[in-house]
């Protein structure tokens, strides 16, 4: 085992991890920029190195530091967390090349999934069911017409090297094709410096579900349920919750089996997650498999009673894991709260927390590195924190929601609490009712005066 980690990231995902490494008893690293010195995941780790400015690429995106780091403590593995360097196929090999254990997916697996057309056409080969459409990446725009009238309108354009959304565009009608051709394959050249698109029939009004899934080294897979994050706006997740308000037993037990059948194929090693588009005939397609940890873990921890963080350090190091298919026993419900303001387009409102009250009781967990205090740098992403509520049935998780929601005090910057409050309201979100279409109608009711 382990005997000591560094944790390649920073806010709420470092210090989740650095918790159970403490309770496994592995030493603990933590590297930061300069507008982290004060954040809680230094506090709490056994080591803290600076690794740079502020500027993510100067810092937490610099390998270079961040293998000194690991090279200075003497660290054995480093976990990477989400985003940042945690699907990067080349740090995982320069990992590997120092023989510091990367906890997280070989640089050709990230490379493989990384590469939607690819990833696609591997699970096309393993049998999961894969949205209509091209035969990996259109060679120019008069195969890409073919395609579209063979498929038939509207479609789907995709960028190979993309994926939340970038690089996409929806085409209903032929004499549209031509311009979505072009500004996808430019903004996929500019964002990526890969071009490479693919064609799918396109799935109106889906939702977003997608499975857990856990592989050791030994070959074996399985599956800890879905997660439904259907509610995004702009492709940024806002809430999300298992099980799914969609769901049904078979089509659970279908798309568990098509997530392990997908993970055992590509021998896939460490906790991933397999995406799927749902359509309202509860058809599933297979949309892309993550390779990290994700932000809304901690509702299947939840709802099973499981630590996946434990679970990556075990298969890290070796350990099989014990096979077991896992189903829902609660039901959980996770909010995002980011330093945005819902009121102005959810624009971002960093600044100082000058008074911080946390919901606590029965079935309410909180993940966050902010404090009472602390200046929420304007660099980072403006998630700030995950308040997430369990119960037995998904009245009673709403209902939870809504009273710790209340309950959560943030002032001094603005917050996306007042979305969440809302949304607890809102007559289709409480019937479950919602697909990936929901947030383009929501409108925030206005502050009344007491408010
Ligand atoms: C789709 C789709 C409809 N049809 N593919 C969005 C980002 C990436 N995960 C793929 N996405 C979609 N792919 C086909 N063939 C609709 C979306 C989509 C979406 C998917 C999941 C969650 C939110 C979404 C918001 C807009 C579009």
């Amino acid at each position: 085992m382990f005997k000591k980690i560094l944790i390649a990231n920073r806010g709420e995902i470092a210090l989740r991890i650095i918790r159970t490494c403490k309770e496994m008893g592995i030493s603990t690293v933590a590297v930061y920029s300069t507008a982290d010195a004060e954040s809680l995941h230094v506090r709490f780790a056994d080591e803290a190195v600076c690794i740079g400015p502020p500027p993510s690429n100067l810092s937490y995106l610099k390998i270079s530091n961040i293998i000194a780091a690991a090279e200075i403590t003497n660290a054995d593995a480093i976990h990477p967390g989400y985003g940042f360097l945690s699907e990067n196929a080349k740090f995982s090999k320069i990992c590997e090349e120092h023989e510091i254990k990367f906890i997280g997916a070989s640089p050709d697996m990230i490379s493989k999934m990384g590469d939607k057309a690819t990833a696609k056409a591997t699970m096309r080969a393993a049998g999961v069911p894969c949205v209509p459409g091209s035969e990996g990446i259109i060679k120019d725009f008069k195969e890409c017409q073919k395609l579209a009238k063979e498929i038939g309108y509207p479609v789907m354009l995709k960028a190979t090297a993309g994926g939340g959304g970038k690089g996409m565009r929806a085409v209903w009608k032929e004499e549209n094709l031509e311009d979505a051709w072009d500004s996808a394959r430019q903004e996929a050249g500019a964002s990526f410096g890969n071009d490479g698109m693919y064609m799918e029939k396109l799935i109106e009004e889906p939702r977003h579900i997608e499975i857990q899934i856990v592989g050791d080294s030994t070959g074996k897979a399985c599956h800890l349920s879905e997660r439904d994050c259907s509610v995004q706006r702009r492709h940024q997740k806002l809430t999300e919750e298992t099980p799914s308000p969609f769901m049904t037993d078979s089509l659970r037990k279908k798309m568990g089996e098509a997530a392990v059948k997908a993970a055992e194929y590509i021998k896939y090693e460490g906790a991933g997650t397999v995406e799927f588009l749902v359509d309202k005939h509860r058809n599933f397609y297979f949309m892309e498999m993550n390779t990290r940890i994700q932000v809304e873990h901690p509702i299947t921890e939840q709802v099973i009673d499981y630590d996946l963080i434990r679970e990556q350090i075990m298969v890290a190091a070796g350990v099989p894991i014990s096979g077991k298919n896992y189903f829902p026993q609660l039901h959980s419900i996770e909010c995002r709260i980011n330093a945005e303001d819902p009121f102005n387009g959810f624009r971002p409102s960093p600044g100082k927390i000058t008074n911080l009250h946390a919901p606590g009781g029965h079935g309410v967990r909180i993940d966050t590195h902010v404090y009472s205090g602390y200046t929420i740098p304007p660099n980072y992403d403006s998630m700030i924190a995950k308040l997430i509520t369990t119960a037995q049935s998904r009245e009673e998780a709403i209902n939870k929601m809504k009273r710790a929601l209340d309950e959560f005090v943030i002032e001094g910057i603005k917050t996306t609490i007042p979305f969440h409050r809302q949304l607890m309201d809102h007559p289709d979100y409480i019937e479950g009712n919602y697909t990936t279409k929901f947030m383009e109608d929501f409108k925030m009711k206005p502050l009344e005066k007491e408010d």
